[in-house]
């Protein structure tokens, strides 16, 4: 036997995936298999996972798992010991920050890091790089909703209430989020209510809805207005609570003037006696909720349309009334938290503002550093992948948590500016289509190897715990931050790498935020405490439900906010005329980096396809299974058909997990939304053909 460390053989965790982040029991270790359950009790998932969860485990034993780090010589990538890869690292750093000074280092997180992950890599890139040039890929996810978010409840936490809330609902409008297949266990908590969803296809979702609203794409915002005129026809549903709880009604209620359910019919193609009839089940219902997912919100405009959603909500009462609400469906793992502790470009830990003297202050002292050393804002994550080696960006990037050379809008593009770098760092415990670009990769744990919090979809604080130790040669992104801080020149104790010692400085960050951690304590969280932030103190219980009494505003109002519709960045020409959109299929999570290595997984869901109505498909010359090629004015991509009936004729469908032919981002349009720096991943014109050769497997 070896000399390491002797862990539980059964410990209670949490999913690796999604935002939901079921609970799991896991039990075993590396020589028999890790075998995992449900976690009995945790009314989350209450007893459920999707077949994502199930299969989990066999990440931990996947055959090309790294466990050295690798250098770049020519082109090859070659195993190095890590004193060497450090040091190259380090050493190429200081040598480019000398010429260049520090915003020539970029640093790029994941939505899926641990909270203390998140946290340390905010502070390494402003105080041992002190660079602004950090974002992440939550800016591709949650950016829009918590924009919106924050503009009308002053606040931005995906769900302010507990996911079994859901259960008391008579109505539940889910506005481009496809539940079924991208959170199953979730629907067991929707299943008394009456679904209105809205999606151009029919998803599993949508087949289980009480009403289905097929909108062309990237015209949600009018149809968010249509639904706003159509409730107000029949009167303000409630206009005590619009009074006494918020702001700015009669600005909003002016702008849907002109959105009379025929006209949005016009714009939409969702016909007016339905547009009718989904306000009339929203105004009449006692309970409802409006949830939006990223099918309304990755649009060039996706800001402005989870805005107009939230005046719906606001118009029928529902933020704060028992029963009901608004609420936004976080997607990665850690999509809450990793968006509150300052891996965002203009954010600080605890939501606070890179840019508002105080905040600076605050943080600056828990870092014991002046707050003139801390930089200003940098790039949204676009922006600043799209700026890479060009004279004004960076010539070094960082990457931690993120496979951009899949995920990206626009691959082609961002692919180029990675080839442009000096240097490119990637820490993964995979060989992601990112790190197989990189010129020095950093392997690292994995979540049954490591220790940590998390933050739902609901805002509540969970712990993942180790199951096993990680395998020799591997380390924790903490120590690999840690290494190279002291490599910087940091103090060695300005970078623990011990998760509750990080956690601890994290609570203190945030005291005083928006997301105020300080009073969530590992020991609380071990002893099974439902913590959900604000948690401000040791003796405070948690904030399961906000706004019940007042909203985060400083006058505890919220704030109605006009938007006016305008039409998606790309219109349809001849040369392109098709809509593409893109998203999820249930047995694959995001670029696959990690699930197309679950054989279970990659049986359940193979390959890309492209999903086109069958008189679509035959008109150009395709029918199910024959290879079709799909181009945008950006790129193409190389996939079979898959026809299906209930799909709008104008409207071809890709899901983004795939690389090499069937990558959907080769496809997508990077034109970014003003006010969050979203990509319009959910709309891009294209034309269809057929391939002339068959796709790659
Ligand atoms: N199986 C699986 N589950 C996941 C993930 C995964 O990769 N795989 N990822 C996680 C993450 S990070 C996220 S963000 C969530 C995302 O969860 P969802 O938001 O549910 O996922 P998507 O499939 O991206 O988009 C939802 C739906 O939007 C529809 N849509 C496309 N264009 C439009 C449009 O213009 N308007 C409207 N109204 N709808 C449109 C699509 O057809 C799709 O069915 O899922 C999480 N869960
Ligand atoms: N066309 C299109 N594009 C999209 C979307 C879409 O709907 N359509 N959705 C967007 C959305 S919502 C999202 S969230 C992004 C997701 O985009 P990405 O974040 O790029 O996707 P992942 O596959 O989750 O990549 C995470 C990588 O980090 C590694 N990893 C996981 N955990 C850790 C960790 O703790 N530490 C380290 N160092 N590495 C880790 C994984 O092995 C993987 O290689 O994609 C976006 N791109
Ligand atoms: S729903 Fe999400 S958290 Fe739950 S088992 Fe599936 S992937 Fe994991
Ligand atoms: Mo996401």
């Amino acid at each position: 036997m070896s000399d390491l460390p002797i862990l539980a053989a059964e410990t209670d965790t949490h999913c690796p995936y999604c935002a939901l982040q079921c609970g799991t029991r896991l039990q075993g270790d590396r020589e028999i298999g890790v075998k995992v359950q449900p976690l009995a009790g945790f009314p989350v998932n209450a007893g459920r996972l999707c077949q994502k969860g199930w299969t989990a485990p066999e990440l931990l034993h996947t055959p090309d798992r790294l466990t050295s780090p690798l250098l770049r010589q020519g082109d090859q990538l070659v195993p190095v010991g890590w004193e060497q890869a450090l040091g190259v690292v380090a050493r190429r750093l200081r040598t480019l920050r000398a010429q260049h000074g520090p915003d020539v280092v970029g640093v790029f997180g994941g939505g899926g890091l641990t909270n203390e992950k998140a946290y340390l890599l905010g502070k390494f890139a402003r105080v041992a790089l002190g660079t602004s040039q950090i974002d992440y890929n939550g800016r591709w996810c949650m950016s829009s909703a918590a924009a919106a978010g924050n503009a009308a409840f002053g606040i931005d936490r995906g769900l302010p209430f507990p996911v079994t809330d859901l259960q008391e609902a008579q109505v539940v409008l889910l506005a481009g989020a496809n539940p079924a297949e991208t959170m199953p266990p979730l629907m067991q908590h929707l299943e008394r209510a009456d679904l209105i969803v809205l999606d151009p296809r029919r998803t599993p979702t949508a087949q289980r809805a009480a009403l289905h609203l097929q909108p062309v794409p990237g015209t949600d915002l009018a149809l968010a207005l249509g639904l706003l005129h159509a409730v107000l026809e029949d009167g303000p549903a409630d206009k005590s609570y619009i009074q006494q709880r918020t702001h700015g009604f009669p600005e909003v209620a002016a702008s849907v003037g002109e959105w009379w359910p025929e006209r949005t019919e016009q714009v939409t193609g969702v016909p007016a006696h339905d547009i009718r009839r989904a306000a009339r089940l929203l105004a009449q219902a006692e309970r409802a909720y409006v949830l939006t997912g990223r099918g309304v919100e990755q649009q060039s405009k996706g800001t402005d349309t989870a805005q107009a959603f939230i005046n719906l909500a606001l118009a029928l009462g529902l933020p704060g009334r028992p029963g009901s609400g608004y609420g936004c469906l976080t997607g990665q793992g850690n999509g809450q938290g990793g968006r509150e502790h300052g891996q965002k470009a203009d954010q600080l830990a605890g939501y606070r503002s890179i840019t508002d003297p105080e905040a600076r202050a605050h943080v600056a002292a828990v870092w014991g550093i002046r707050p003139q050393e801390l930089p200003g804002a940098g790039r949204s994550a676009f922006e600043m992948l799209d700026a890479l080696g060009t004279p004004e960006g960076p010539r070094a990037l960082l990457v931690f948590g993120s496979n951009p050379i899949v995920s990206a809008p626009h691959s082609a593009r961002i692919e180029e500016r990675l080839a442009a770098l000096d240097l490119l760092v990637v820490a993964d415990f995979v060989l992601s289509e990112t790190a197989q670009a990189a010129d020095v990769v950093l392997p690292v744990t994995q979540w049954a190897e490591e220790d940590g919090t998390l933050t739902n979809l609901e805002g509540r604080v969970l712990r993942r715990r180790a199951l096993l130790p990680p395998p020799p040669g591997v380390r924790s992104d903490l120590e690999v931050i840690r290494d190279l801080a002291i490599r910087l020149g940091q103090p060695p104790h300005r970078f623990p790498d011990s998760p509750e010692a990080v956690f601890d400085e994290l609570r203190a960050a945030s005291a005083g935020g928006r997301a105020d951690y300080a009073g969530v304590t590992y020991e609380r969280l071990e002893a099974g405490e439902a913590l959900h932030w604000p948690c401000p103190a040791e003796d405070h219980p948690g904030t399961p439900r906000l706004f019940t009494d007042r909203f985060a505003h400083a006058d505890g109002r919220a704030r109605f906010v006009p938007v006016t519709y305008r039409e998606a960045a790309e219109d349809l020409s001849n040369q392109y005329p098709l809509y593409a959109t893109t998203g999820r299929v249930l047995a694959q999570y995001q670029t696959g980096a990690q699930t197309r290595r679950i054989r279970e997984l990659n049986d359940a869901a193979p390959q890309a396809f492209v999903q086109v109505h069958p008189d679509t498909a035959a008109r150009h010359g395709l029918t199910d299974d024959t290879p079709a090629r799909v181009t945008s004015a950006r790129g193409s991509l190389t996939a079979p058909v898959r026809t299906d009936p209930a799909m709008r004729l104008d409207t071809v469908f890709v899901p983004f997990h795939y690389t090499g032919d069937g990558r959907a981002n080769a496809l997508t349009n990077p034109a970014i939304d003003p006010r969050s720096g979203m990509p319009e991943f959910k709309v891009a014109a294209v034309r269809l053909e057929p391939a002339e050769e068959e796709p790659a497997a």
